[in-house]
């Protein structure tokens, strides 16, 4: 490739040195960028995309409204409306965008057409059911979609695993007490502890036969494991639960149902919701209602009304449910993607969106500090009201971003970082690294039980979220600090024979290969670095012919064949192009390439298509198309193409001379 060297930028000496005419499209993408996030920030500060996941979240919102006895035609046309647009020819539903057929959302969104009235003999229904049953039909769906069954007397309770609400009076020593779990499971698994102790059973409109592969005998037919496997041992267990059940003492199971009624109760936020998520607010209102708290009750009110705001109402008219809201996690991507773009730290976007951070800062102690006793709090969440669950990776991209804008108060910005840095620190799990919300949330245990067949049930440290930490204390004068040095040391050790790093909570391989190089580099390892030359190598290996970067979910079923493998995705690609640049790649081929596939891929608007999911909530079984990461990555990208890397220095705005920029060319030049 030819290129010419354009002194009056970023650009470093030596290999590094992009063409002048793709330095201007990056900077004319960046202004249209710019503009387009400009134009998205709320009057308060705050940019928040949609978060579009599945059809599981608007079926089970309608069927909770069929039992509570509140559904309402508006909101049940329109919930409909959704759901319909998301089928596919074949009659079915998947959980991601091109995904496969999936058939435990396919059988809840059909039950909820079905509940809005579409008649089960509809060409699009029939195909749906005839696919049901021929995949297994009801007995064949994971628990939860069959606990919603049972809600209804479609499905016995009796061929449902176990979970007693006995579980909430054991001990934290004790495994597989409810804070083994992983804080979004416990929260979920503690209100359906409730639910499958009474067995409700309200009457349902209609019949489902039509779904059951054998309509006389819907228990499953599932092999029975080797009695010596901790499979067979947890087989073993649920026999044991369901023998306790029928003659569970009276006064023992009263008494652990008001624990844990007490305990979701002491759990509801502000607003009415739990956990900022919408599945355990949808658990929570049954359970509580289950024992006897009135819909008119305070907390019954809180909480449905919460639900209300879950819901996105379309242009179309179709209603889709969020399973929660990222208005934290979205502004501080935003932040530093406008100051990647060459905004100044005084700018009253970046300053508002500052002040905004700063008011959302968690005082109070949470569920972390079942593990973490005595540690100060301090820390963001994810959403808006979420208090008990702040988490790491928000504190530290919100550190992160803090730390690009000049906030007039300088003072009690610098005293939300520093509670924020001290608290991270306390939240480093034993290895070395960091999880989500937890410190040290690694028991296996919770994954054996029937009961979790579904998602992760377990938070512990990943490489997305540890290079996050290592980034930001970094950033904040810390690269030499031991707990930064374990976290680096562990982050070595994690990375996979191909080079690449494995992506907990955004897809997949490019997602974790994008977030560790990065931390990596920003503390202090040489772009020349075995391990940077070997992930940059992989994302080069798989880069695609149209300059981009892409990688399905299949990459979580088979990495062998599908690690950074898909169809170009903007977000993706722009972690691709976050790792090159970190790695001292500006001016290689793999760049320029990739900056091109941005600029030409970019709307006249100045925003990206991006129907992919890329962001993970639990690996394959739940996937997220965070609806503003399509504009913040590649505005992040091309700004730190354009304008430099962020400052390594803390409190430093980005510098225009090279020489202050961490992009220094690797040592020994790849061939
Ligand atoms: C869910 C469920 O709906 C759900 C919703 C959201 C999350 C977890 C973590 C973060 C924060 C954000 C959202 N970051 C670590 C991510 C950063 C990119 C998880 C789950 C579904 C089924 C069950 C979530 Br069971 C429980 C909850």
């Amino acid at each position: 490739m030819t290129a010419t060297t354009d002194g009056s930028n970023g650009a470093a000496p030596g290999a590094d040195r992009p063409d002048r005419a793709l330095q201007r499209a990056a900077e004319e993408a960046v202004a249209r960028a710019t503009r387009n996030l400009l134009a998205r920030q709320d009057a308060a500060g705050w940019w928040k995309g949609d978060l579009e996941t599945n059809v599981t979240m608007d079926a089970e919102d309608l069927l909770l409204r069929q039992f509570l006895g509140i559904s309402d035609d508006t909101v049940t046309a329109a919930s409909a409306r959704f759901i319909r647009g998301e089928q596919r020819p074949d009659g079915t539903w998947a959980t991601f965008h091109g995904g496969p057929p999936e058939l435990s959302a396919t059988i809840e969104a059909y039950v909820a057409l079905r509940l809005a009235g579409d008649a089960p003999d509809a060409p699009h229904m029939s195909r749906a059911s005839a696919w049901i049953r021929a995949h297994g039909g009801l007995a064949a769906a994971r628990v939860f979609t069959r606990i919603w069954l049972a809600l209804f007397g479609w499905w016995r309770w009796e061929d449902l695993p176990e979970v007693p609400p006995e579980l909430v009076f054991l001990p934290r020593w004790v495994p597989l007490n409810i804070y083994d779990f992983g804080c979004w499971a416990r929260q979920t698994i503690v209100p359906l502890t409730v639910v499958s102790a009474l067995r409700p059973v309200r009457p349902a409109p209609f019949a489902l036969d039509e779904l059951h592969t054998d309509a006389r005998d819907p228990r499953p037919a599932r092999p029975q494991p080797p009695a010596l496997s901790w499979d067979g041992v947890f087989h073993r267990l649920d026999r044991a639960l369901r023998v306790y059940h029928r003659f569970a003492p009276r006064a023992v199971r009263r008494s652990a149902m008001d624990r844990a009624a007490r305990w979701i109760i002491e759990r509801q936020e502000h607003d009415g919701c739990w956990g900022g998520i919408q599945p355990p607010a949808v658990y929570s209102l049954i359970a509580l209602h289950l024992l006897g708290y009135e819909l008119d009750h305070p907390v019954m009110r809180a909480g449905l009304a919460s639900l209300d705001r879950f819901a996105v109402w379309r242009e179309d008219g179709a209603r889709m449910i969020e399973a929660c809201q990222s208005p934290v996690w979205d502004t501080c991507l935003a932040a530093i993607a406008l100051a990647d773009a060459g905004l100044p730290p005084d700018h009253p976007a970046l300053v508002k969106a500052g002040d905004w951070m700063i008011g959302e800062e968690i005082g109070r102690t949470g569920d972390w500090a079942v593990r973490r006793p005595g540690l100060a709090p301090g820390g963001w969440a994810f959403e808006f009201h979420n208090d008990n669950y702040p988490d790491i990776d928000d504190t530290a991209e919100v550190i992160l971003a803090l730390r690009r804008i000049h906030h007039p108060d300088r003072a009690r910005a610098e005293a939300a970082i520093d509670r924020g840095v001290s608290w991270t620190l306390g939240m480093q799990s034993r290895n070395g690294a960091w999880g989500a919300f937890d410190a040290d949330n690694t028991s296996t245990l919770p994954n054996r039980l029937p009961f979790c067949d579904f998602g992760e049930v377990i938070d512990p440290p990943s490489a997305d979220v540890t290079a996050h930490v290592v980034e930001m204390l970094a950033a904040e004068g810390r690269a030499q600090d031991p707990r930064t040095r374990r976290g680096v040391d562990w982050l070595l050790a994690e990375q996979e024979t191909s080079g690449a790093w494995f992506g907990r909570w955004g897809t997949n391989y490019v997602y974790g290969t994008g977030s560790v190089v990065p931390a990596l580099t920003a503390a202090g390892l040489a772009p020349g670095h075995p391990a940077i030359r070997k992930a940059v190598a992989w994302l080069e290996s798989v880069q695609n012919e149209d300059g981009g970067w892409g990688e399905d979910q299949r990459s979580y079923q088979d990495p062998g064949t599908w690690a950074g493998r898909g169809e170009s995705t903007a977000s993706q690609t722009a972690w691709a192009l976050l790792a090159l640049l970190a790695a001292g790649e500006r001016g290689g081929a793999a760049v320029s390439r990739g900056i091109r596939h941005l600029t030409t891929t970019q709307r006249p608007d100045g925003s990206w298509d991006e129907p992919h999911f890329t962001g993970t909530g639990f690996p394959w079984d739940f996937s997220i198309n965070y609806h503003l990461y399509r504009q913040v990555f590649p505005l992040t990208a091309l700004g730190r193409y354009r304008y430099g890397e962020a400052p390594a220095v803390p409190g430093r705005t980005p510098a225009p001379d090279p020489a202050a920029t961490r992009s220094a060319p690797a040592p020994e030049a790849p061939a």
